[in-house]
């Protein structure tokens, strides 16, 4: 059984993060996701909109995951490759080359990001719509 890892904080899950996680789960067999805990996205400069908790339970409805793991460190990857035996590391290709040195370990993949979209694109516009929102009620009032 081949299998795959890759880690991320997969906050306001869209598309871009399916796209990813069908990829990484065609490449084998069964899919191991290390999620960011909330700890963890304060060292990554993260501040996600959703707990870790509700975080894994949307990873958990996706059919091309089989397992989430908490990702509470940038060094847990190496245990976490040896522990699940794990065949290949795939990330999104704006990681190029930062976990070239797992080589040593398991095959290293990086593939194409989804462009359009991000969390963050989603968090702006959000803003955005509020905004023009609380304009429009000022105006009418
Ligand atoms: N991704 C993608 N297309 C997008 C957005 C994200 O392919 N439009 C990919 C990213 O490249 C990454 C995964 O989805 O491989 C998760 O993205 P994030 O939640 O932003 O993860 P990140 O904060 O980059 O954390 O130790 C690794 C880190 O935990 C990765």
């Amino acid at each position: 059984m081949k299998i795959i890892i890759t880690y991320g904080t997969f906050d306001l899950l869209h598309y871009g993060h399916i796209n990813l996680l069908r990829r990484a789960k065609n490449m084998g067999d069964y899919l191991i996701v290390g999620l960011s805990t909330d700890y963890f996205n304060q060292e990554k400069g993260k501040n996600s909109y959703f707990n870790y908790d509700e975080r894994k339970q949307l990873l958990e409805s996706i059919r091309y995951v089989d397992l989430v793991i908490p990702e509470n460190s940038w060094e847990q990857k190496i245990k976490d490759l040896e522990e699940y035996k794990v065949d290949i590391f795939v990330m999104g290709d704006d990681w190029k080359g930062k976990f070239d040195y797992l080589n040593e370990f398991c095959e290293v993949r990086y593939i194409s990001r989804t462009p359009e979209i991000s969390t963050t694109k989603i968090k702006n516009e959000l803003k955005m719509i509020t905004l023009k929102n609380n304009e429009m009620s000022l105006r009418v009032e």
